[in-house]
């Protein structure tokens, strides 16, 4: 809600007055300063850049009378999460060269640098402008990185979608030339014109309200958590219409302590649409909410809010006067499971692909040299691969040749990357946010201390005889839900500095809310909580039961 004035959101008159993103951009990056304007640092998260400082120094820094340490964090943008040999090896060359050395996968399949000083954006940039790559639109109020499951991007089979997340990512980029005039080129290139009739497409002068995302689901998988989406895409075959896809909107994970009418939600389907359909409902649905969605309050903007306070039967309809027909009814939604596409596997053209695990997506090296970091770079130096980020921070490594398989197993086990045999049941499928020391919203850590809360729960685990069942944990540094633990088996969600909220009752097909179990525990209490709970299930449950049906089905009050 608003707070009655309808003042709108300040965010809304510097995306007016930006002159198409660009404000004082371009002055900011090449002042002497480490940091930049609030203007720009708001104008920046649409070129795929925030402003950040290093947490961890915070204190001292103030105690000393020093400023604080200003770094940027970069988000490369990669629909699908789909790259090539060459790419990847740009991003490593960056990792190494221009930011903490470590390259972050993310849960929407795209790249951060973290630890990027202001003086090297620009020659970044550039450096992924080189390689067909950009951070421009991965932030910002606009349409985020399209995830799409990675075995549609691999597998023949699914060809009519396998280019659908590029197409996605052209088709509703902001027609500004600003990111290429700031970024890559360093002044405006002299063949471009700033004129409006050039820049402007339907997002118009502010854009949309807020960030708006979109998923590309496989039809019998859901490990890109489709029903978390803005909008989400399900190949499916209508009995008279042939192939196309049936479109869910209105999901969201956030919330703020501070706003309690803030709240997860679940999309719901709204019609299905054949592939020359698409674009077009995609596109009134965008209107839709850029001219209704809520300007005054950025904590309440987002789409989902729009759908259920103005009651989905007339959004849709609204929807359905831009689209300019009768929306087709959609057909049911059925989410089976979420593969997590580690290990090995053999693709329709004999090629092989092999899913590796990334704790909370960091790859870095254990000691100079070796480690995740070093085989992957090793991999694609050697050979003309496919990198393909998930949407759970893992990778999987595509395209290998048959025979090529013994060389990549060998790589691997020379850098200590473990084979997915050897991953314990929480750990093979937990996510973290990386909360502290970058992200500014952290109210407590979330990936540096999620190892050893996996490790904690395992023993938990295996003392109570479950060994090496699933148990999906997803752990974040605060309600914003980065890592999606609102609809996790067990969702750890910061609180305060020292303490969580404990979820439970999420689940592996991604269809349902966890419900707030415990309030404000402090990490090392959530193992002996759980316990209980999981002798239950090895003692009640069903045959393949997983904890989070476990939960609803008995435990849930
Ligand atoms: Fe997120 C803000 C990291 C996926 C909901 N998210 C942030 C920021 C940029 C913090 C900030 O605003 O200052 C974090 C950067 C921290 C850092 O130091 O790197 C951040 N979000 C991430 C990533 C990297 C988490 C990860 O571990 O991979 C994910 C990057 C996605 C990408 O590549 O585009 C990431 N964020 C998500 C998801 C999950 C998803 O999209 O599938 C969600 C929940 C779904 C949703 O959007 O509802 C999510 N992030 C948020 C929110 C809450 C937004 C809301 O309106 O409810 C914020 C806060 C905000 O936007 O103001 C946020
Ligand atoms: Fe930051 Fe919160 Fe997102 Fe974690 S969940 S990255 S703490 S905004």
């Amino acid at each position: 809600m608003s707070d009655g004035s309808n003042a709108l959101a300040a965010e809304e008159g510097i995306k007016l007055s930006s002159k198409n993103l660009r404000g004082s951009l371009l002055e900011d990056l090449g002042s002497s300063e480490p940091n930049l304007s609030g203007h720009s640092e708001h104008l920046l998260k649409f070129h795929g850049i925030y402003a950040q400082d290093n947490r961890d120094v915070r204190r001292e820094r103030a105690q000393a009378g020093e400023p604080l340490e200003h770094i940027f964090m970069i988000r490369v943008a990669i629909p699908g999460g789909r790259l090539s040999s060459r790419q990847w090896l740009c991003l490593d060359d960056i990792a190494e060269e221009l930011a903490d050395g470590s390259i972050r996968l993310t849960t929407r399949q795209a790249v951060q640098f973290h630890g990027v000083l202001k003086f090297s954006l620009q020659s970044l940039s550039a450096r992924l402008h080189s390689h067909a790559l950009t951070s421009f639109a991965a932030c910002g109020d606009v349409v985020r990185n399209t995830v799409m499951c990675s075995s549609l991007v691999s597998d023949d089979a699914h060809t009519h979608v396998t280019e659908l997340a590029d197409h996605i990512a052209r088709t509703f980029k902001p027609a500004t030339q600003a990111h290429w005039e700031i970024f890559v080129n360093g002044e405006r290139a002299a063949s471009i014109e700033t004129g409006d009739e050039i820049e402007h497409s339907f997002y118009g002068d502010t854009y949309l309200p807020r960030k708006f995302k979109i998923a590309i689901a496989h039809p019998d998988e859901n490990c890109v958590d489709v029903l978390a989406q803005d909008m989400g895409l399900i190949p499916s075959v209508h009995p008279e219409l042939g192939a196309g896809y049936n479109v869910v909107i209105g999901g969201g994970l956030g919330r703020s302590y501070a706003q309690p009418d803030t709240f997860a939600r679940l999309a719901t389907p709204l019609t299905f649409v054949t592939p020359v359909e698409l674009d077009d409902v995609i596109r009134a649905v965008l209107i839709t909410y850029r001219d209704l969605g809520d300007r005054t309050n950025r904590r309440r903007a987002r789409m989902k809010y729009l759908a259920v306070d103005m009651g989905i039967e007339r959004f849709y309809a609204e929807i359905e006067q831009r689209y300019g027909r009768a929306l087709r009814a959609p057909l049911p939604v059925v989410l089976t499971q979420a593969d997590d596409h580690l290990g090995w596997r053999t693709l329709n053209d004999a090629t092989l692909e092999v899913g590796l695990r990334v704790g909370a997506g960091r790859v870095r090296d254990d000691t100079k040299g070796r480690g995740l970091r070093s085989a992957l770079r090793e991999l694609a130096s050697a050979r003309a691969l496919r990198f393909l980020i998930t949407p759970q921070q893992d990778i999987v490594v595509s395209a290998i040749a048959p025979e090529d398989r013994s060389f990549v197993v060998e790589v691997l086990a020379r850098h200590g990357v473990r084979d997915v045999a050897d991953l314990g049941g929480v750990e093979r499928s937990a996510l973290a946010c990386p909360a502290l020391p970058t992200c500014g919203q952290a109210l407590a850590e979330a990936e540096r201390r999620l190892p050893s809360l996996v490790s904690d729960l395992q023993s938990t685990m295996d003392h109570t005889g479950l060994g090496q069942r699933r148990l999906q944990l997803r752990m974040t540094g605060c309600p914003n839900g980065c890592a999606r633990p609102a609809v996790a088996e067990v969702g750890v969600v910061g609180r305060t500095k020292n303490s969580y909220d404990l979820y439970l009752g999420g689940g592996l097909r991604g269809d349902r809310l966890a419900t707030l179990h415990h309030e404000k525990l402090k990490i090392d209490e959530i193992p002996a909580v759980l316990e209980p709970l999981l002798v239950r299930w090895r003692e009640e449950g069903l045959v393949d039961e997983s904890f989070g049906d476990f939960y609803v089905r008995v435990l849930l009050p």
